[in-house]
């Protein structure tokens, strides 16, 4: 058997075992550029979807257009296919080519 924490001879050797608890794994939700997708229509998704303020919105809608993409968040995977479905529909509904999705960080 191997030793639990707790058990009389790790207490008595004082015996180190790793945690058996994992945490959850998190996605990054990414944002691609494409050339068509005006740059006010991505700042007010990231403001309204990733709760960022207009400078910050700004900033990641920037760096998404001059380096093709960029993280918006990290969330459980629950929440990050959340986002990228939201994103999508805002995107479709106003008929814009705006790609994202999501990575296992
Ligand atoms: N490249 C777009 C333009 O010049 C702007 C843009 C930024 C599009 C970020 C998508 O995720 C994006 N209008």
């Amino acid at each position: 058997m191997t030793n639990r924490p707790g058990d009389r001879e790790e207490v008595e050797l004082g015996v180190k075992t790793r945690p058996r608890t994992q945490r959850p794994p998190m996605y990054k939700v990414l944002l691609l550029n494409d050339d068509f997708t005006p740059m006010e229509f991505v700042v007010h998704v990231l403001e309204r979807l990733f709760n960022m303020n207009h400078a910050q919105a700004i900033e990641i809608m920037l760096t998404v257009h001059r380096k093709g993409i960029a993280v918006v968040g990290v969330f459980s995977h629950e929440i990050a296919e959340t986002k990228v479905a939201q994103v999508m529909e805002l995107a479709r509904r106003q008929q814009h080519p705006l790609q994202c999705t999501m990575e296992k960080e």
